[in-house]
């Protein structure tokens, strides 16, 4: 043992040392030796393939999950390096698996790209791999080395010829680190290998699940990069313009890749990548596409007179139903933050504001459709959100007549026991009286909603967010509204929507729904909104009275009675029934017809409400009428 310790040098001291590190704690380098830190492995060896990738020599890397979880990466590059080094007196790979790269604490790398910083992960994943296998070909032969556990097995040999060049790593994760498990998640896998090759445009990226007879595999390439990332996350959404936004440039060996695109929803999704790496937290680059985003956009609907007086376009009006990828490919990266996922290189953010900010520019100017629709909309979400504001101010006053000089004509319940209470939102002034006198006061309150004043064809959400019965409706609700929504302050756990059985009653009803869907969609995701079913006729012979819900109910009742003197009445509006026929028809919890929204009724309100609101006359005609059977048809 002594005379064996002397032959090592002062090198491989450290060496082996940095390894037994490693073991000791793996934490430290991969995160975690959970299921996180298992695929970490996969990605230390992947990035080494796509560095060789970025520096223009490998163009596709192949992933399998061969039988045991063993992970084999393989790429077309020039074949890692098996020359001796003067030095050392050893093949150059040996290094690559053996020596730990000074400072290499997990997601503290340097990066890697063209500047031959190859293989800074590919020693940890060899320390904590049970076995490892390389092969190299190159200089029209093959080469081969074994490793376990970090230590060397084999000198590096040398057997057959081979006419192409790459690299060949195989490995078994070690079941004696990796406690939980060695047992890959082939989605996982499969998906963040099509994030990468969205975000390495160009490079072909192979996956296989070769673990059972399933033979799975997946083929990744794509030459539009960034905007194909976007046309996928914009998959199945509604676009608000035809052509993603797209900059790719490279100043001062920065890479710079922006592209973007607006869906008419009303998220955003920003997703931001440094090195291939997510910045979760954001940073530098994030922040000079958004100031560039707002300064530009800002910038045009000022210069082409778009903004009436004391309009003002924020960050948040322009990232309103955008989808957007940043991705930065930075020499020297700097992470910071929790998670070590935010960029900090200050230089970063002015280089990406002006970059992009020009880029943007462009395009507005040479797309001057696009831009147009792109401006107005986010002028359209700036009302939106100073509507919604306002009504947030005017409901967190305490008063019931508050400075916008209103009452409210809620006609409230006895009972203080949310889940006993009902709110009735009644179309109209008179049928709001009917149900008023009606109801039965005790768990059972009336809030009436002038419907000339909602059914204005044209008024966008915000403007009925300036309504004053939308004030009183969010003031009775008494829960808040957006962010602050608080669902265990509502007042009432069933809210019902009355209106009338026409087309005007559907589009009070559409808009509500919309309404509650923006502002408390959790109202509808506990199942507390209820739209009622008013009858559509009264039926009477004698002194027998039947009320009918829809046209085939009348038909059915009029074959019952045959030979009997019916006298039909034809209600047009809820306001034609007295209290007590509205009682007994549409409120009274024994006999009435209640249905529940769900959320995807909600959804497609949302939608329908787009359309109603749109600036075509014709359509939003034909769709009106389509659809007026909308409020009947929602127990489907
Ligand atoms: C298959 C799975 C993982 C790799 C290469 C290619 C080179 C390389 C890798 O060199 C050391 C430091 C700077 C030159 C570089 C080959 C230059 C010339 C390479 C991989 C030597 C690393 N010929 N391919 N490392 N550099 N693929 N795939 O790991 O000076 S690692």
């Amino acid at each position: 043992m002594e005379e064996k310790k002397e032959n090592y040098n002062a090198t491989s001291i450290q060496l082996l040392e940095g390894l037994e590190h490693v073991r000791l704690r793996p934490g430290m380098y991969i995160g975690s030796t959970g299921p996180t830190g298992l695929h970490h492995l996969v990605w230390e060896i992947v990035d080494n393939s796509i560095d060789e990738a970025l520096a223009g020599f490998a163009s596709h890397i192949e992933i399998e999950v061969l039988p045991d979880d063993v992970i084999r990466v393989t790429d077309n590059g020039r074949g890692m390096p098996v020359d001796i080094h003067p030095k050392t007196n050893r093949p150059a790979i040996e290094a690559i698996f053996t020596v730990l790269n000074a400072g290499g604490k997990f997601n503290n790398n340097v990066y890697k790209t063209s500047g031959g910083l190859h293989g800074v992960g590919a020693s940890v994943v060899n320390a904590l791999s049970e076995w490892l296998k390389v092969r190299v070909f190159r200089n029209g032969k093959i080469y081969e080395q074994e490793y376990s556990r970090g230590h060397i097995l084999s000198d590096l040999k040398e057997y057959g010829t081979s006419t192409s060049t790459g690299s060949e790593v195989t490995f078994k994760a070690d079941k004696e680190i990796f406690k939980e498990g060695t047992e890959y998640n082939f989605e996982i896998l499969r998906n963040r290998v099509q994030q990468l090759a969205f975000l390495n445009k160009g490079l072909k990226m192979t996956i296989r699940d070769k673990r059972n007879d399933n033979n799975l595999e997946f083929v990744y390439q794509y030459e539009g990069g960034l905007v194909e990332y976007v046309s996928f996350l914009n998959n199945n959404k509604e676009l608000v313009h035809p052509t993603i936004v797209y900059c790719d440039k490279v100043i001062d060996q920065i890479t710079i890749e922006i592209a973007m695109q607006y869906n008419t929803t009303y998220t955003t999704s920003i997703y931001s990548f440094a090195n291939n790496i997510k910045t979760t937290e954001g940073g530098t680059h994030e922040d000079g596409f958004k100031l560039a985003l707002s300064r530009v956009i800002s910038n045009y609907a000022k210069e082409h007179d778009m903004l009436k007086k004391d309009e003002q376009i924020t960050g948040e009006d322009v990232r309103e139903g955008l989808t957007a990828i940043i991705s930065i490919k930075i020499p020297n990266p700097q992470f910071e933050g929790q998670t070590k996922t935010k960029l900090g290189n200050v230089e970063v953010r002015s280089l990406v504001s002006q970059t992009f900010g020009q880029i943007l520019e462009d395009f507005l100017a040479e797309h001057p459709n696009e831009a147009k629709t792109i401006v107005e909309k986010c002028i359209l979400a700036a009302n939106a959100r100073v509507a919604a504001r306002k009504a947030k101010e005017a409901t967190r006053r305490k008063s019931p007549l508050d400075s916008l000089g209103f009452a409210s004509k809620l006609a409230d319940c006895r009972s203080k026991d949310p889940s006993m209470s009902e709110l009735y939102i009644v179309e109209g002034d008179s049928a709001g009286g009917s149900a008023k006198d009606g109801r039965e006061s005790e768990f059972q309150a009336i809030l009436p909603l002038r419907g000339k004043v909602l059914n204005v064809q044209k008024a966008r959400l915000d403007k009925a967010l300036g309504n004053k019965e939308i004030l009183s409706l969010i003031q009775a609700i008494g829960a808040g509204i957006g962010e602050d929504f608080d669902i265990s302050k509502a007042r009432y756990h069933k809210v019902v929507i009355m209106t009338d059985a026409d087309v005007d009653g559907d589009h009070i009803c559409i808009l509500l729904l919309t309404f509650f869907y923006r502002y408390m969609p959790k109202l509808i995701e506990n199942g507390y909104i209820y739209v009622a079913k008013p009858p559509l006729y009264k039926a009477e012979y004698g002194k027998t009275v039947k009320y009918c819900y829809s046209d085939q109910e009348l038909e059915n009742y009029k074959k019952e009675t045959v030979g009997k003197k019916l006298a039909i009445q034809r209600y047009k509006g809820l306001g034609e029934m007295d209290a007590e026929q509205l009682w007994e028809t549409t409120m009274d919890p024994s006999v009435r017809t209640l249905t529940q929204v769900q959320l995807d009724d909600a959804i497609l309100a949302d939608q329908m409400f787009e359309t109603l609101m749109g600036d075509e006359v014709e359509p939003r005609k034909k769709f009106i009428q389509e659809n007026a059977q909308y409020a009947s048809n929602l127990d489907v």
